[in-house]
């Protein structure tokens, strides 16, 4: 372990890891089982439309998430796209500002303004009074996010959602297999939740999402929507879209699905080390689960005060990837910030969180010891951040 500012990567020790740790590494599970999968496909001679692994798939994706119906799609991005499309929105969309770009993007896309919203400060979740004080004329759904896997505050949503007729959709993509205030499982709040299955994702498809929803009317529409509108052989009902499932993908979303105990196992035993060894850590702040709830500890972020810490979360960084930590800055700016959506005014929460959150490494691909290290340079960093600032570093490994 690293013990003074010399061993540091930025200081001339050599890098804490020899290959990079990264945010959104795969889980993978068992890759005999994936290929046995594939190869049945192959035998089979059905990769598409509609076959039986995506449809296992969806089964299961369903049983999660606690809802009759879930149809699977080739990403997240084009499920909310999909969604907002059946439901037939209009005008503006709620959206918080804190979030990946493809939040928002959905929501252009097909048209809709996305009216940006805050979060609290202290959990980054939407925050529902804010919600309510931006409904106006023009206002037709709320799309919340579930930020980082940790669930969105989905009663006082769904009861603002009642008071003033709006739809309300869920981006879930980070919040697989996790539940809500009161154990209700994420998949089955709002109108419809939407998936990620992306690679980096707690369960990867390679590329994917899925849609679940309580409306057999929604979800009819959405299996013709996400197949080029098609309701029966040659009868096209709606301007559908090809957003269908590969089995490939579906072969891998089932394998890593099988495995999931696992994944949690591992990233619970992490999130505990970070917790552990960040805990005296002066300014840095691990943003917690709820623990009454299921969650699939996916994402590790922290929160850097540079006043307290003496770095901020930019220098704090660097000096993490010199070590090999490929830290991320989940999410910077917030999409009100972007190119593309610039002129809302300013929202406090959002501009506060996404300039001092850091993910950290986790998943199958990271050990304990390995999370013990990260924390250990943290606080060296931490420790000797005046050291720091006073100097120049030089080239990793010069020592
Ligand atoms: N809503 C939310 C809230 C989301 O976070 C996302 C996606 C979406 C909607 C849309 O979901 P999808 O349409 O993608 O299903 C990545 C992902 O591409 C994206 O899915 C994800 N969120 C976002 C947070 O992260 P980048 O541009 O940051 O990815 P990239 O290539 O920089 O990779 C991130 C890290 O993962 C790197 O350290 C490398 C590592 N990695 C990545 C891949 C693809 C691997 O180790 N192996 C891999 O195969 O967007």
């Amino acid at each position: 372990m690293k013990r003074i500012l010399e061993d540091l990567a930025g200081f001339g020790g050599a890098p804490a890891f020899e290959s990079p740790l990264k945010v959104g590494a795969p889980n993978i599970g068992d890759r005999r089982r994936f290929s046995a999968r594939l190869d049945a496909a192959f035998d089979r001679g059905w990769l598409s439309n509609g076959g039986p692994l995506v449809e296992e798939f969806e089964r299961r994706v369903a049983r999660t998430a606690g809802t009759p119906y879930a149809m699977a799609t080739c990403n997240a991005t084009a499920a909310l796209q999909l969604v907002l499309r059946a439901a037939g929105l209009t005008g503006e969309v709620i959206v918080p500002s804190l979030t990946f770009a493809a939040t928002a993007h959905a929501v252009s896309w097909v048209g809709l303004t996305p009216v940006f919203c805050d979060v609290d400060p202290g959990t980054g979740q939407i925050a529902p009074d804010h919600v309510e004080s931006l409904i106006g004329p023009r206002t037709s759904g709320i799309l919340a996010v579930h930020l980082w896997g940790r669930a969105a505050p989905a009663e006082r949503l769904e009861a603002i959602a009642r008071r003033h007729g709006l739809a309300l959709f869920f981006d879930a993509s980070h919040a697989f297999a996790c539940t809500a205030a009161g154990g209700r499982p994420v998949g089955s709040l709002g109108d419809a939740e939407v998936f990620s299955f992306h690679s980096t994702k707690f369960v990867n498809a390679f590329e994917g999402g899925a849609i679940t929803t309580g409306s057999e009317a929604l979800a009819r529409r959405l299996g013709a929507l996400r197949n080029f509108g098609l309701t029966g052989e040659n009868d096209v009902s709606w301007v559908g879209i090809n957003a269908k499932m590969s089995e490939a993908s579906g072969a891998m979303g089932l394998t890593s699905l099988d495995s999931v105990g696992e994944f949690v196992a591992r990233n619970l035993a992490n999130y505990r080390h970070y917790q552990a060894w960040l805990a005296d850590v002066d300014g840095i702040r691990l943003i917690p689960f709820d623990e009454r709830e299921r969650n699939n500890y996916q994402y590790v972020i922290v929160e850097v005060d540079e006043e307290r810490a003496g770095v901020g979360r930019d220098s704090l960084r660097h000096l993490l990837h010199q070590e090999n930590v490929l830290a991320q800055r989940y999410f910077t700016p917030g999409c009100h910030q972007m190119a593309p959506y610039r002129g809302t005014a300013g929202l406090p929460g959002t501009e506060h969180l996404s300039a001092r959150v850091l993910a950290l490494p986790t998943g199958m691909g990271v050990t304990q010891e390995q999370v013990a290290e990260i924390c250990q340079i943290i606080r060296l960093v931490v420790v000797n951040s005046q050291a720091i600032s006073a100097r120049e570093p030089v080239e990793a490994g010069a020592r």
